[in-house]
């Protein structure tokens, strides 16, 4: 690699979430590029000939979806390791991955978001924080326009939020089942699998060391499901987790010359 990686990314998103996470990690300096729902469209599609984030720019040439940039990110530098080498626990540790990022992922996030679309001013804050007052009002004048293709996109639908409510238990039961004696998802160290249960659940969990914290007030509908989990070993799992393994950040600011070896650890 040349330059660094630039990672274009929501910061709201749990998808998103994994890669940062993996890219701080890994002591990885990397630029990131915050963009807006919605308004990410035209550009993403432009550079990957798909809409959706995480994408990772490596020398220019993108790296699309998380588990896929994951794996890359791995290979190029494998230490720390995020991935076991026993071959059962690898296999063990993809198979949590799939399982948060195929069932949970989407789930959460359509709870998530339903507390959010029918609130068009809160919406725009959480969905424009970072952006400017003109982006902020230029996306409120666009959500009614937004809002369905937002609901159809993330099957945010009365139908499926029933199913994401009813399910929303058993996530946490599989969760918990999967902690191991000391308390990781696969052998004795932090991993994929940690990362990947734990970046999913901030959907409704939002950790403190989340590095975008929601702006505040939520909406109460997002406070009363948080507390509605609250109580389960998963959450203060996730919590734990993240407190132990967050780190800190690898992002360089976009003003600094774009060819930099290691961060010192
Ligand atoms: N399987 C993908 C899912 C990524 C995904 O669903 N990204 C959403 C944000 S959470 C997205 O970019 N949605 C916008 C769109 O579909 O245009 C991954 O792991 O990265």
């Amino acid at each position: 690699m040349t330059t660094l990686p630039r990672l274009l990314h929501f910061r709201v998103s749990h998808y998103n979430e994994k890669v940062r996470w993996a890219l701080d990690h890994k002591r990885w300096p990397h630029l990131r590029e915050s963009l807006v729902p919605g308004f990410h469209v035209p550009k993403v599609r432009w550079l990957t000939g798909q809409s959706q984030l995480p994408v990772l720019l490596m020398d220019g040439k993108p790296v699309v979806g998380s588990g896929t940039i994951l794996r890359e990110l791995e290979r190029l530098r494998p230490d720390p390791p995020l991935f076991p080498l026993d071959p059962a626990q690898r296999a063990r540790a993809d198979a949590i991955e799939a399982f948060f990022d195929d069932e949970v992922a989407p789930a959460l996030r359509r709870l998530f978001w339903s507390t959010y679309l029918s609130r068009p001013a809160d919406c725009a804050r959480m969905s424009t924080d970072g952006a400017s007052s003109a982006t902020r009002g230029l996306w409120r004048a666009c959500f009614p326009l937004m809002r369905p293709l937002f609901r159809s996109n993330m099957g945010v639908d009365d139908a499926q939020l029933e199913v994401a409510r009813t399910r929303l238990g058993t996530y946490f039961d599989r969760l918990e089942a999967e902690i191991g004696p000391r308390g990781y998802l696969v052998g004795d160290h932090f991993g994929v699998a940690d990362l990947a249960a734990a970046a999913v659940m901030t959907a409704i969990i939002r950790p403190p060391e989340f590095p975008y914290p929601l702006p505040e007030p939520w909406p109460p509908e997002l406070v009363e499901l948080r507390t509605s989990v609250a109580d389960r070993a998963g959450f203060r799992w996730v919590l734990d987790i993240y407190a132990r393994h967050r780190g800190r950040s690898a992002e360089v600011a976009a003003s600094r010359p774009a060819a930099t070896p290691a961060l010192p650890a």
